[in-house]
């Protein structure tokens, strides 16, 4: 079954494409550098922070986790805004559950393979529809999409959803990502034009 989000933006403002976006029929790549290279054998994915205990999980380990199907649309900080991708992966909460988040916790980092880093509020993290994804549109994640593991936050500007991601971090104060120590916003909601600040 697909669950479709497409319609979350009603939450957040009146029209499905946010204002100062444009829609495109491509899914473009948009990275800082270069694809990372990564090995199923060595590749793992870290929880760590201001939870219970550190956990880690390997490729395969990740795969058995309970997955969901969902339909949505994605949003560049730069403009373009592609609509109805389908991602599977592992809801955001179902790991917070399994790492057993720490009271104190109030943001979260996300970290990958490239050096990139991306910042939350934990609350905005703690929803169904922020995926960790390893399949779109049906087929593995292809690796300039973020392959083996990326994180998808269909409300938030797509620099929120780190490609590439082996880790999350949980802190208990605010600090700020690769972007968003560049200029680009903490809270980054495109029904609001959050791009800068
Ligand atoms: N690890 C990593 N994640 C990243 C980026 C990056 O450079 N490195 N770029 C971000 C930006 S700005 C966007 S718009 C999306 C682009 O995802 P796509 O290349 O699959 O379209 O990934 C985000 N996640
Ligand atoms: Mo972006």
């Amino acid at each position: 079954m697909v669950e479709d989000v497409t319609d979350l933006y009603r939450e957040f403002g009146e029209q499905r494409l946010p204002p100062g976006q444009h829609e495109t029929d491509e899914f473009p790549v948009l990275s800082k550098g270069e694809t990372p290279p990564w090995t199923r054998e060595t590749w793992s994915f870290d929880v760590w922070g201001a939870v219970d205990e550190r956990r880690s999980f390997s490729y395969e380990e990740f795969l058995e986790l309970p997955a969901t199907t969902q339909q949505q649309d994605f949003h560049c900080v730069t403009g373009w805004s592609t609509f109805d991708c389908e991602f599977t992966g592992v809801p955001f909460p179902t790991i917070a559950e399994l790492a057993g988040v720490d009271d104190d916790a109030t943001h979260v980092m996300f970290h990958a393979l490239d050096g990139y880093t991306t910042d939350l509020r934990l609350d905005d993290c703690l929803r169904e529809e922020v995926l960790f994804v390893y399949e779109h549109d049906g087929a593995e994640l292809a690796a300039d999409h973020g392959g083996p593991l990326r994180v998808v936050t269909p409300h938030k500007y797509a620099y929120k959803g780190a490609k590439w991601v082996d880790g999350v971090e949980f802190l208990t104060e605010a600090e700020r990502g690769y972007w968003e120590q560049r200029g680009y916003s903490d809270t980054a909601n495109p029904w609001n034009q959050e791009r800068w600040g």
